[in-house]
């Protein structure tokens, strides 16, 4: 049956890293020389990586996938975990439901989260849950949404995107 190998097919890959070197040592070693690094309240809302949050943002893909973060939950997305509910379309808007990947990660700094997402699929509505989306650290997060269809997750994916938000700390 379809869906229930659809929904045994959804399962997390990437996006954790257990070792976090860079992570949550801006101070450490500082020298008076570099003081001024490492200032937590400077914001990112205005890095030009960053999407601001609406209900149903899409992101194209590269192969004619749209990914479309349906909702947010908190809204806008904030520190430690978030629930989001996400759906994948083909180039007619018609909803996909394959094997569905997630990667959660800081690009400046190098690291993942330290709790991978759970991804479940509902049928019912053809909506992909991801939850938790943990990102603890204030700063830039890339959260990147991997389609592989009726491969596995060894396979390359067939579209990807990637959502970019400024969580505040
Ligand atoms: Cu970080």
């Amino acid at each position: 049956m379809r869906l229930s190998n659809a929904l045994l097919r959804v399962f997390t890959v990437g996006g954790v890293a257990l070792a976090c070197g860079a992570c949550g040592t801006n101070h450490e070693g500082a020298s008076s020389t570099q003081s001024g690094l490492g200032n937590d309240t400077v914001s990112c809302e205005a890095d030009p990586r960053v999407a601001t949050y609406t209900a149903h943002l899409d992101e194209s893909g590269s192969h004619g996938l749209t990914f479309e973060l349906v909702s947010a939950d908190p809204a806008p997305p904030a520190k430690f975990g978030n629930s989001w509910v996400v759906m994948v379309k083909d180039s007619d808007g018609t909803p996909l439901t394959g094997t569905l990947g997630v990667g959660l990660n800081m690009p400046s700094h190098g690291h993942g989260t330290q709790v991978p997402p759970v991804i479940t699929f509902d049928a019912a509505t053809s909506t992909y849950t991801i939850d938790p989306v943990y990102l603890f650290m204030p700063g830039v997060w890339q959260i990147t949404l991997d389609y592989y269809g009726d491969a596995g997750t060894d396979a390359d994916p067939v579209d990807e995107a990637s959502f970019f938000f400024c969580i505040e700390g």
